[in-house]
């Protein structure tokens, strides 16, 4: 299988993020890429296509923003990552957006997920994965791997958090979209719901979107996932949320992941991108499931079945020393 990966992608490393009260190490670091590359045996260069594809899903202002944050924090004197404090509820506005400060707020939807000078190229060079690997199956792949570091499933349209910048999934779906298919779906199989995803495709009916992840009761990112949600206006009934209870193992996962792709195969879907995060395994340092690692190799078997033209993106999953393993098996799978 085709597999992409940018140099650039290892620069953004944060050293901190806000957890329960105080800064921890961050989790989403540039070895969770060495590991997978080791793992499957290296990757390509993507080639460079450009800004127009990110900005067919992302605000203007929201990537200025990205490639600003970060300076404009070092001129306001700030040591160290950019990071937000203050948060517009919905409904306020902030007078002056010129100030770093308001800015990290707009567009930010936690204080997870620090802005490094790095961010912009790092999460550029993400996005230009997640395009290789579409057009790679564009051009008659039956399927191809992005292994997209910074994650991209909790970014929305103009706003960052839970370690992700720029939508890859969403990114790579829209270009499909522009290239013909009418009808594409997005599988999302990480711990976490993808907000951002759902969030940027709620009010469309072009692309489905399925999540089987953790309750949003009991986990981040809260505010999203439940099982009611279900789309609004032409996206009435293409969205499908799936939670699931800790300590879920591969036959409750698996028998989730089915009714997502019953749902898919029913809407008519000629094209599939799989949002995968590894972040669902037994061990993983910040999450509550417990697939093994041979169960990816079961899941990636039943989503070929589905018998469509497959983009995986790599989301999330923490555990270093395993994350090669469980994404060799998955795309074992393929
Ligand atoms: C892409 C993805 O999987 N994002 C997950 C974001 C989850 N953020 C909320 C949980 C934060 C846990 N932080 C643990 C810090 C350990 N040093
Ligand atoms: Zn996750």
């Amino acid at each position: 299988m085709k597999r992409f990966f940018s140099p650039a992608q290892l620069a953004h490393a944060p050293r901190h993020e806000l957890h329960n009260g105080g800064f921890t190490d961050y989790a989403e670091k540039p070895a969770r890429a060495q590991a997978i590359l080791d793992a499957i045996g290296g990757a390509d260069a993507p080639p460079d296509r450009g800004d127009a594809p990110i900005l067919a899903v992302h605000s203007p202002d929201y990537c200025a923003f990205l490639q600003q944050a970060s300076a404009a924090w070092a001129a306001a004197g700030r040591p160290g990552d950019a990071l937000p404090y203050a948060f517009p509820i919905v409904g306020r506005r902030p007078l002056r957006l010129d100030r770093i400060d308001a800015l990290l707020g707009r567009h930010s939807f936690d204080a997870t997920t620090p802005i490094t000078p790095a961010t912009w190229t790092s999460a550029y060079g993400s996005a230009q994965s997640a395009l290789a690997a579409t057009h790679a199956v564009l051009g008659g792949e039956p399927a191809a791997f992005a292994l997209c570091r910074p994650p991209g499933h909790h970014a929305g349209a103009d706003y960052c958090g839970g370690y992700c910048h720029l939508n890859v999934a969403a990114i790579a779906a829209q270009a499909a979209r522009d290239a013909g298919h009418t009808r594409v779906a997005i599988l999302d199989i990480d711990y976490h719901h993808g907000n951002g995803t759902q969030d940027i495709f709620w009010q469309r009916g072009d692309v489905f979107y399925a999540s089987v992840h953790a309750d949003p009761a009991t986990d981040y990112p809260f505010y999203w996932g439940h099982a009611d949600e279900t789309g609004e206006g032409a996206g009435e009934g293409t969205t499908l949320n799936l939670p699931l209870p800790h300590g879920t193992t591969l036959d409750a996962f698996r028998t989730a992941q089915s009714r997502a792709l019953d749902a898919i195969a029913r809407w008519g879907a000629s094209f599939l991108v799989l949002s995968f995060g590894a972040d669902t395994w037994e061990g993983d340092p910040i999450s509550h499931f417990a697939l093994r690692t041979p169960d990816y190799t079961v899941l990636a078997r039943d989503i070929v079945a589905l018998g469509l033209p497959t983009v995986i993106v790599m989301e999330g999953g923490y555990a270093i020393d395993a994350l090669g393993a469980n994404v060799a098996s998955l795309l074992a799978g393929f």
